[in-house]
């Protein structure tokens, strides 16, 4: 009996389909956010320009990659033409000019990973990070923009898996967990995968779109409305495309071998990239390759305990897309 009501029933699946989109819908950030998140960016800008004239406003992350959910905050990238050798003195300028207009909580972290000013836009109530020079988050932000364009689906799952590793607590990269630029990655790479595939390999096609960010060249078809077909010989849903994103991490992952890696289409190997040991604090346990910094393991920061949660958080998931009676509930539950 027991094994009967754990046999997988392939028409089983498909209930969740409909409530996993619910979910997916009621994520969508209002059109008014876009709105406020401009009115912000105009009024930076404003002020920005007064000091710096060359100086260029970026977004990038979340709020410009349309992998973000309703009340994101902005990720904004300050870009001079010319290399800053002192960041901090910059951004506490910075910090300096913000302050005196009415923007709350300002505040410079100079000596964070990624230096940056924080601070509240206290009429639309939305927290902006700026940082100094990211140019390479700008052009991974319009990668995945990019592929999201190509297929529904990529921003479904994405946004299924995005709002399950919040929920779980396993999107923080300060306790060994991953990044939601990980997970959205994760997720291109899974759809690469499928066959028929959902998603092509855009750095393996013909160079559209081309540029060079700290002697890093960057370039991929990004002709994408052309592609608007693409995965329509592909006919899964949502949720099996979830369940499959799941089981993929829980039981069919090569985690000792293998890379993952968007840019080249498929897996490669953990011995060619040389990320067979621990070097310092970086221990390749997960291995996910950056599109443009391919040197740049963004599995990094996954350790040895970190590792046992993550993987026993995608093998509950499998589970409960599977078995579960009451799945998008349990899915989700807080950690
Ligand atoms: P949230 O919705 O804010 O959780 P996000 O897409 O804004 O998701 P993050 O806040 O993790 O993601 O990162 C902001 C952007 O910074 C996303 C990506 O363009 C860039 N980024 C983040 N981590 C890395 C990394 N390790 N290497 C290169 N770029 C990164
Ligand atoms: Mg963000």
């Amino acid at each position: 009996r027991m094994l009967k009501r754990q046999m997988p029933c392939c028409g089983d699946i498909h209930r969740l389909n409909a409530p996993l989109l619910a979910i997916y819908e009621s994520l969508i950030p209002p059109e008014e956010e876009r709105t406020k998140q401009k009115q912000i960016l105009a009024l930076l800008e404003k002020l920005v320009c007064k000091e710096w004239p060359k100086a260029q406003l970026f977004l990038y992350g979340s709020c410009a990659n349309s992998f973000g959910v309703s009340k994101s905050d902005i990720d904004v990238c300050l870009a001079f033409n010319e290399e800053i050798n002192d960041k901090a003195e910059v951004l506490l300028k910075l910090a300096d000019i913000l302050q005196s207009d009415n923007l709350q909580n300002v505040q410079a972290l100079t000596r964070a990973r990624v230096p940056i000013v924080k601070l509240m836009d206290p009429t639309t109530g939305i927290s902006c990070d700026i940082c100094i020079n990211n140019v390479l988050a700008v052009i991974n932000t319009k990668l995945l923009r990019d592929y999201a364009k190509i297929d529904a689906r990529v921003r479904q799952l994405a946004f299924i898996v995005k709002h399950w590793a919040k929920s779980r607590g396993v999107n923080e990269t300060y306790r060994g967990t991953l990044s939601s630029y990980a997970y959205v990655l994760m997720c291109i790479h899974f759809l690469q995968q499928r066959r028929p595939a959902i998603l092509p390999c855009l750095q393996g096609m013909e160079k559209t779109y081309s540029i060079t960010v700290d002697n890093i060249e960057c370039a991929y078809f990004d002709k994408v409305e052309q592609l608007s077909n693409f995965g329509s010989p592909n006919k899964e849903t949502v949720a099996q495309l979830v369940w499959g994103f799941f089981n993929y991490w829980a039981y069919g992952h090569d985690y000792a071998n293998s890379v993952i890696s968007v840019r080249t289409g498929s897996i490669i190997s953990k011995q060619e990239k040389d990320w067979t040991r621990r070097v310092g604090n970086d221990r390749h346990l997960i291995c996910i390759e950056d599109p443009f910094e391919i040197s740049h393991d963004l599995g990094r920061v996954v350790d040895k305990f970190s590792i046992r949660v993550l993987r026993e958080e995608f093998e509950r998931a499998a589970h409960i897309t599977q078995y579960d009676p009451n799945p998008c509930v349990k899915l989700f539950e807080p950690y």
